[in-house]
């Protein structure tokens, strides 16, 4: 498997492309404007060889892509997805209500924002019980890169936790 499966494309034919196995590490953005800022993630991943993928797909724009994309990721191979949005930073919270893979969420600072960040760091960090995303700092998407090789590090012996009601 390569270590590498960086693209920007569509997840429509996701679910067509079940057959081929998939990175172990997903990393979404929400915006193009969120690219540069995922750079040291994809650094950390390529130095330690793990395989990873880059998608651009937006909560508020495309949620029927970012639902598509986290509810298949799991049948792809994914063990870990790294989200990172600015703003209103609704994209992990999002991934993790679709999926029961552990979400990193990255707070991006962005032109836009309000308290250089804060705005999407209480996005994500504030997530309602039931449905948890882990948080890392304002642009701390090699914090990211680095927690998801630990999970990844943990072998298997414990069974994997049922889904339950998020709604209590
Ligand atoms: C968020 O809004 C994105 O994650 C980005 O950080 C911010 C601004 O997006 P653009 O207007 O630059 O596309 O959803």
């Amino acid at each position: 498997m390569p270590a590498e499966r960086e693209t920007e494309t569509s997840p429509i034919g996701l679910l067509e492309e079940l057959d081929e196995p998939g990175p172990l590490v997903g990393i979404l953005v929400g915006s193009e404007s969120d690219l540069e800022a995922m750079d040291p993630a994809l650094a950390e991943l390529r130095e330690r060889g793990i395989s990873h993928e880059l998608k651009v797909l937006s909560a508020h724009r495309d949620p029927r892509g970012v639902a598509e994309y986290s509810s298949t990721a799991q049948l792809r191979g994914v063990r870990v997805i790294i989200a990172g949005a600015g703003m209103a930073a609704a994209l992990p919270g999002v991934v993790a209500a679709y999926s029961d893979l552990p979400v990193i969420g990255v707070p991006l600072r962005s032109s836009k924002s309000v308290g250089d960040g804060l705005d999407a760091l209480l996005a994500i960090a504030q997530m309602p019980p039931g449905v948890p995303v882990a948080c890392v700092s304002v642009d701390g998407s090699r914090n990211a890169a680095i927690l998801a090789a630990r999970i990844l590090a943990q072998g298997g012996g414990y069974p994997q936790a049922p889904r339950l009601d998020s709604t209590k």
